[in-house]
Parts: structure tokens; C-alpha cells; sequence
């Protein structure tokens, strides 16, 4: 029986074994609340889905590189190795040599799994820099509004995100949290590298415990964890600007706003008072006027105000808030109705984005730097926002705005993807299918045959992390773990690392890629950062062989000292904001100067677009958030998602009186559909949502009923075949993938059976 070994996910630590070919996995023993996600792990080790070999499509291997409709639709052949690497070496030279590097794209978007040194997006950005370079894509879907906004109206992105609010002051002093988009505790399962103990339950439990106050505004109820005891304020999905108007109303008219902080602190107060009075456009934004956008009463929200002003107070935004229209608005409005309560800096108090959202997020910072592998210089200036993917490649040369810069999209060749799924995270997946038909060539790395495996026209076969060793480490958490290789790799899988190595034997670029040095050799040199700035600043620093041997690592964490929002409110001089005046932008001449419609000098209510381009108008709300039972598509084939499916399909929840009025009944197949495309799901009837609002997590892996039609129907429950593919706005042009509005039905007759689990069967060469 093999030992149990160090491991480390995006989930968590643990340890794992083989035991009569199982996987075994044990929690990490410091884990005060383990993810039950981990339960997905075991499938990465044996299920059909995993890609075990080399991959052509049949028309790319007969026909040759070339824009090709039968993407997504067509077969595969399983090749050698060495032919294809071959093929995709070749190719690689064709279209640099003749298109140059801005031909390719190479952004290759995704989370990927934990490890420092086997990164695939290092991997790939760092393999096509040493060809000529490729054309990037910046910020996420995770967070693209609030980016770009941040930097001008708060200071950088990660200062707000991670530096300023933690739980332990929020356990020690908040009086009330009031949480737009809530906390939902499935979200702090999961860290982008680790998250080796799940402490936010804890830390809500004994606020609340104290007497804190949790203030949910969400359309969903269990957008809070039990330990919160939070009081529910169920809104209409996307008002949220309205709401916070409406507070701010109040604030201003009751005069309960914090004047002498917004005259040292911020500037463009009164410009905005001004439209918060209708002074400025005629329409003032009272609680009235806010409880008709956004459904909650108007006695509530003079009472919440009220509430607010008096105590200790901690305004929370959501990724998910911002992940919609004109999703910069409430990013904005958040920080401007925390700079009215006058408690930004204070213990407790003020502004956090994105807390609870991912498990390391308001835990203390780590003194140290972790392991990263260099990528090397991109001699490719040209970028995209990320999630304007489609619009790329259906459009090149067209123009677009972004972030006050008038931009053209590139002419794109040949796309590389490692480490991420377009057909998980895009939007409007009928618009990215035909999208995916442009490019000359698609070449994507993979562990599983995803949906985006499916669209590609070579797949090469990645290992996952318990075939390899790495090491695991996050910002924000305070171990670093020694990632042991668990199993043999899986079928003929090799590691990114690997492959991109046998490419760059091919194409002259071994000795710059690899430094002639083994994956085990790479491990030893990235633990070195860490290792010599312990040392460096007079801490235990053992070297690689001790650490491995140990299998982990305590990293030391920085005191809470209320980071750059506690050092401004204590001297502003001093300690200036980085934004154009060095203080909070309430009014921003920048953005200002860009002259967009849709994003003006301040936060301001836009109504969402209208959602009338069908035939009826389409009446419900769809709330496509993070799965509780997976990280995004990830492992979807594994025990803890499949467990969820109801007949295989992806649950969808609605409210008794929607279904109600549409003859639906819990367990029942239902069709979704608008003006974008169509999916069935199973139909959960639950009062946890607000009546009006649906819920369908993402995730479900996209099998279109018929690969070969122009409009694909998602027999599996795929929400972003629904979704709509706009940007925020000119500023940022995020991801909206957050909310779209749909209709459903019972689905009459025999539904199809869901069959994106089963094998793929390949076909021969003729
Ligand atoms: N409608 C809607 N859409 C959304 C969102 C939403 O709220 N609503 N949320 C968005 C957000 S916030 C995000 S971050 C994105 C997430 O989108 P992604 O990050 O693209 O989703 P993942 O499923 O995590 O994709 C990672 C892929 O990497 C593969 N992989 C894992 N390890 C390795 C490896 O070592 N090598 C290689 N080559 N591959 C590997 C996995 O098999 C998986 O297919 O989705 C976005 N999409
Ligand atoms: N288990 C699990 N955890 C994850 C992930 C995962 O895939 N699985 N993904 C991780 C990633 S990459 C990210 S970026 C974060 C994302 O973090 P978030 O974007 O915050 O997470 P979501 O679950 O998409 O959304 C949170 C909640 O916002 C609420 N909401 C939606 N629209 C509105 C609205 O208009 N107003 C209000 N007030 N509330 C609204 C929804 O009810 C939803 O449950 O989660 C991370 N954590
Ligand atoms: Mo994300």
C-alpha cells in the first residue's frame, strides 16, 4: 500500500493514495471546514472523459488549416505523438512565418489548476513569447468592470481586493455588513492556487456571534452562510445603483453623511449630490424612486440608511454585481456610499470588493514572494479585453472603445488555448460557436475532452496535478504545500511543460524554453524566491529537499494593519490614494473626458438594456452564478457534480409561483429559451429565490442536441447558450454573464439523454 502524500488544489490541501486503484484523498489536518469539492478529484484518475491520446480533426488532417464550418461538429483521429507535434510545430511556423506573432491569439484565459511551476498559462505565454510573441488578453471574467474602474476612482484593483479588509476585523468590529451580491460561502470553497484552511464561516459565525449585523441583498437567499443569522433583502436582479441611490438619499437629505470626510478625502461630492437631488437631471433619487426599480420597500431602505449611518459599517460589492450591465456602476457606487458613511480606513468599516468570493480573499497578506515561472517579454503589444473573444474573431479590423482608447481587433489566424474552457466562460455560446469557425487553425491543451477540446483542431493530452510533483502556494495563504505526483500520468497525457519542450525542440527554441533543465530542477529554482526572501528577512528558510521531504511549508503573514484604506484615512497627504487626485473619485474627470454614454463622470442608474428582441417580451430573471458543486466546468464528469444532476441534467431552481403559472412541477425536463438559443435543465422548485428569478449555475458541460445547426439547443443546462455577449460598457467591457432574462417551458414529449459523458468514439483515417 503506497503512503498517503502531500497534495494541494484549487479546493484545498490534502493528502492522497492509491488504494486497490482508488484515489484516496484526507483533508488537510488544519482545515477547520474542508471543500466538499474534493470529492471531484477521484475522476480526474480514471474517467472516460480524460483525454489519453492526441487528437486531429478529421477535416484539419485532410484538409489543412483554413476557416472550417465543421468545427465543433466533425470527428477526431487519434495520432501519435511525434506527428502531432509535428503538425502543430509546422503550423505554428506557417502562420508566424507568414502572418507574424499579432496573428496569433494566445491569451488562453482559464484557471487551470494549482501548482506554481506547471501553471499552463505561464506554460503557453512563455513558449509562444520565445516565438515572436502572441496578442494577450487583460483582466478577467472574474472581476473585467472592476479593473478598470478601480484605478480611477479608488487605486489599484489588488489594493482594494486584497490589501484592506480583513475577517479578523470584521470578527473583532463590524457592526453591520451590508453585502451587495452577498457571501456566498460555496464561493470561499475554492482559491486560484490553494486555500489550505476554509476559515470564512468561522469568522462570520463569531461576528455574528458578537452581534454584527448581516445584511443580505441578493435575489437569493443562500447567498449567506447559516452562521451570518442575515437578514434577507431579496432584490430585483441587476437594480442594485438603484438601491444604493436610494440609501444614499437618505443619507444626504437627513443629513447623516459624513461631510468633513468627504471634503478631505474624496473630491466631485457635490456634482453628484446634485444628481442625487435631481438638481442635475430632474429625477430625484429617493427611496420611492428606488423601491419601484428595485422591489424592496421604501420604509426598508429608509431604515437601512438610518441603520447604516449609526453603527460600525462594512459595504460589500460582489464580482457578480459587476459581472452584468453596466457593471462599473455598482463597483462605484458601493465605494461612494461608503465614503458618505465616512468609515473607509476604520476598523470594520468602509468598503471591501469581493469579499468571501474566493476562501484567501481578506485573510492576512503574506510577507513573502511565491514561485512564479517567467514568461518572458511579449514583443506584442496588441491586447483584447478578455471577454470580447467573439467579437474578435468575427470582426477583424473592426473598431472598439476601451478604457478611453479607440481600439481595432486583430486579424486572427490560429488560436492556442492551456489552461482554460471558452465554451465554460464565454457568453452567447451560439455567437462563440461561430466565432470558433474563423480562425485558420485551433491547437488546445487538455486534460478532459471539454466542449472546447471538442471545437479545436488538434488536442494534445495534458496531465492533471496528481500525475506531476509542484508546488502548491496562493497568495494569502499561509502554506505552501509540496504537490507529490499521486498517480502515473493517465493514457499516453504528458505534462504542459513536456510538450511545450518537444514543440520547442522542433522549432529552435529548447534551449531559451527549457534552460536545460528538468521539471524537478524548475521546482528547486522557483522555490528559491521564497526561500532566499525568508532568509533575507531573518526567518527559518529550509532548503528544497528539506521543504519537499516535509511537504510543507508555513509562509509568514503580514499584521493587520487596515492596509492602504487605514494609512490614507490617517494621512492623506502622505499616504495619497492612486487615483488622478490622489483621493477617492466620486467624480472622475478622467472617465469623465472619455465622453462614453454608458459610463459618465459619476455613478449614475442606467436601466438594463431591453430584452425584447424576440417575438414576446421575455419576462424572467436567470441568475447564471458559481457552482456550489464545482469549479466552474471543472471535473463536471466527477462524483460531487454528478450527484447534483437530476437525470443527468443540471438543475435549475424557480420559485413555486413561476412554476406554478407555467404548469412546472419539481423534477420536471424544462426548456429555457430567448432570443440567443435554448437549453433544457431539470426544474427544482425553491423559495430561497426571490418569485420573478431563476437559477442556473454554470458549468454543465455544452452538448448541443445537434452540432451541426445553426442555433444549438444545450440538452445538458448550459447557461451561457442564453447569455448575452455585450460588454459592460466602453470602459472596461467586461463580462456580463452574470444575469440574463429568459423564458420556460414544461418540455413536451421525450427529452434527449444527456450523453457528453460517454466516450468519445474516434474515427480512422481514410
Ligand atoms: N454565464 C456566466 N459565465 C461565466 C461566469 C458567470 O458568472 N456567468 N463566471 C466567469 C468567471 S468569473 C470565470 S473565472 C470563468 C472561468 O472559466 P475557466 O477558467 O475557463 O473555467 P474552468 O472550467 O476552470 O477551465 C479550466 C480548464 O483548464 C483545464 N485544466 C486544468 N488543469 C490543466 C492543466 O494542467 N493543463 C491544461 N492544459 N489544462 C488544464 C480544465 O480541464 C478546464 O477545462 O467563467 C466565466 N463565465
Ligand atoms: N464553488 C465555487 N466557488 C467559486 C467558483 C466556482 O466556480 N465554484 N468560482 C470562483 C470565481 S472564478 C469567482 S470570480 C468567484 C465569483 O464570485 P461572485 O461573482 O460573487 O459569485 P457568483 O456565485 O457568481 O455570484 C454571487 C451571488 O450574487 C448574486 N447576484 C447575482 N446577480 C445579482 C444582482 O443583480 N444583485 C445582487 N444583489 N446579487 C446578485 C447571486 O445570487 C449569486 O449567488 O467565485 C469563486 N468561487
Ligand atoms: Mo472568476
Amino acid at each position: 500500500m503506497t503512503p498517503f502524500k502531500t497534495h494541494s488544489s484549487h479546493w484545498g490541501a490534502f493528502s492522497g493514495r492509491v488504494r486497490d486503484g482508488v484515489l484516496e484523498i484526507r483533508p488537510h489536518a488544519c482545515d477547520p471546514h474542508p471543500s466538499p469539492l474534493l470529492g471531484n478529484l477521484p475522476a480526474s484518475a480514471d474517467s472516460p472523459m480524460r483525454i489519453r491520446r492526441p487528437a486531429v480533426r478529421r477535416g484539419w488532417l485532410e484538409h489543412g488549416p483554413g476557416a472550417a464550418a465543421a468545427r465543433g461538429a466533425d470527428e477526431f483521429i487519434e495520432v501519435e505523438w511525434d506527428e502531432a507535434l509535428a503538425l502543430v510545430a509546422a503550423e505554428l511556423r506557417r502562420v508566424y512565418d507568414t502572418h507574424g506573432p499579432q496573428a496569433v491569439f494566445g491569451g488562453s484565459y482559464g484557471w487551470a489548476s494549482a501548482g506554481r511551476f506547471h501553471h499552463a498559462q505561464s506554460q503557453v505565454h512563455r513558449f509562444l513569447n520565445l516565438l515572436g510573441g502572441y496578442v494577450k488578453s487583460v483582466n478577467t471574467y472574474s472581476s473585467g468592470a472592476a479593473m478598470v474602474i478601480m484605478p480611477h476612482v479608488l487605486g489599484p484593483y489588488d489594493h482594494v481586493e486584497r490589501k484592506s479588509v480583513t475577517w479578523d476585523a470584521i470578527a473583532r468590529s463590524s457592526q453591520m455588513v451590508v453585502a451587495f451580491g452577498g457571501m456566498a460561502i460555496k464561493n470561499a470553497d475554492v482559491h486560484g492556487g490553494g486555500n489550505s484552511a476554509h476559515i470564512v464561516r468561522d469568522r462570520i459565525g463569531s461576528a455574528s456571534a458578537r452581534g454584527c449585523r448581516f445584511i443580505l441583498v441578493s435575489p437569493l437567499r443562500d447567498d449567506f452562510p447559516p452562521e451570518a443569522n442575515g437578514e434577507w433583502l431579496s432584490i430585483i436582479p441587476g437594480t442594485d445603483v438603484a438601491l444604493m441611490l436610494g440609501i444614499a438619499h437618505v443619507l444626504a437629505t437627513e443629513h447623516l453623511h459624513d461631510r468633513a470626510f468627504l471634503d478631505r478625502y474624496t473630491v466631485g461630492y457635490l456634482t453628484f449630490e446634485a444628481y442625487l437631488t435631481g438638481a442635475s437631471d430632474g429625477v430625484e433619487k429617493t427611496p420611492d424612486w428606488a423601491s419601484a426599480l428595485c422591489g424592496i420597500d421604501t420604509e426598508t431602505i429608509r431604515t437601512l440608511a438610518r441603520d447604516m449611518a449609526r453603527s460600525r459599517t462594512l459595504v460589500t460589492v460582489s464580482h457578480s454585481l459587476q459581472r452584468a450591465d453596466h457593471g462599473e456602476q455598482p463597483v462605484w457606487m458601493g465605494i461612494v456610499l461608503a465614503a458618505m458613511l465616512g468609515q473607509m480606513g476604520l476598523d470594520g468599516g468602509g468598503y471591501a470588493y469581493s469579499l468571501g468570493a474566493l476562501g484567501n480573499t481578506g485573510k492576512h497578506d503574506l510577507t513573502v514572494p511565491l514561485p512564479t515561472l517567467d514568461q518572458f517579454r511579449n514583443p506584442v503589444a496588441d491586447f483584447i479585453p478578455v471577454a470580447r473573444i467573439a467579437d474578435m474573431l468575427l470582426q477583424p479590423g473592426a473598431p472598439y472603445a476601451y478604457n478611453g482608447q479607440a481600439r481595432r481587433y486583430p486579424d486572427i489566424k490560429l488560436v492556442y488555448w492551456a489552461g482554460g474552457n471558452p465554451f465554460h466562460h464565454h457568453q452567447d455560446l451560439n455567437r462563440l460557436r461561430a466565432a470558433f469557425r474563423r480562425p485558420e487553425t485551433i491547437i488546445v491543451h487538455e486534460t478532459a475532452w471539454t466542449s472546447s477540446a471538442r471545437h479545436a483542431d488538434i488536442v494534445l493530452p495534458a496531465t492533471t496535478t496528481l500525475e506531476r510533483d509542484d508546488i502548491g502556494a496562493a497568495s494569502g495563504d499561509p502554506l505552501m504545500i509540496a504537490m507529490k505526483q499521486l498517480i502515473a500520468p493517465v493514457g499516453e497525457a504528458r505534462d504542459d511543460y513536456a510538450i511545450f519542450s518537444g514543440l520547442a525542440r522542433l522549432l529552435g527554441t529548447a534551449e531559451a524554453f527549457t534552460e536545460n533543465r528538468s521539471a524537478r530542477d524548475w521546482l528547486a529554482v522557483l522555490y528559491d524566491t521564497t526561500r532566499k526572501a525568508l532568509a533575507a528577512s531573518g526567518q527559518e528558510a529550509p532548503d528544497f529537499e528539506t521543504f519537499w521531504a516535509g511537504g510543507e511549508l508555513a509562509l509568514p503573514v503580514k499584521p493587520d494593519t487596515g492596509g492602504p484604506a487605514r494609512a490614507f484615512r490617517d494621512d492623506p497627504h502622505a499616504s495619497l490614494l492612486a487615483t488622478p487626485s490622489g483621493k477617492i473619485e466620486i467624480f472622475s474627470q478622467t472617465i469623465e473626458s472619455f465622453g462614453y454614454e454608458d459610463c459618465q463622470g459619476h455613478p449614475r442608474w442606467y436601466p438594463p438594456h431591453a430584452e425584447a428582441e424576440g417575438a414576446n417580451p421575455v419576462p424572467l430573471h436567470l441568475v447564471c452564478n458559481q457552482p456550489h458543486q464545482r469549479l466552474h466546468s471543472q471535473l463536471d464528469y466527477g462524483a460531487v457534480s454528478r450527484a447534483t444532476k437530476i437525470a443527468g441534467r443540471e438543475a435549475l431552481r424557480i420559485h413555486p409561483i413561476d412554476a406554478a403559472a407555467r404548469g412546472i412541477q419539481d423534477g420536471d425536463v424544462v426548456r429555457l429559451f430567448n432570443a440567443r438559443g435554448s437549453c433544457l435543465a431539470a426544474a427544482v422548485l425553491s423559495e430561497a429565490l426571490r418569485p420573478g428569478v431563476m437559477q442556473l449555475a454554470t458549468g454543465a458541460w455544452f452538448e448541443p442536441h445537434d452540432p451541426t445547426a445553426e442555433e444549438a439547443t444545450c440538452i445538458h443546462g448550459n447557461p451561457n447558450i442564453l447569455t448575452r455577449d455585450i460588454g459592460t460598457s466602453q470602459l472596461a467591457q467586461g463580462c456580463t454573464g452574470q444575469l440574463t432574462r429568459v423564458e420556460i417551458e414544461r418540455f413536451a414529449g421525450t427529452p434527449p439523454p444527456v450523453r457528453i459523458f460517454e466516450p468519445i468514439r474516434f474515427a480512422h483515417r481514410s
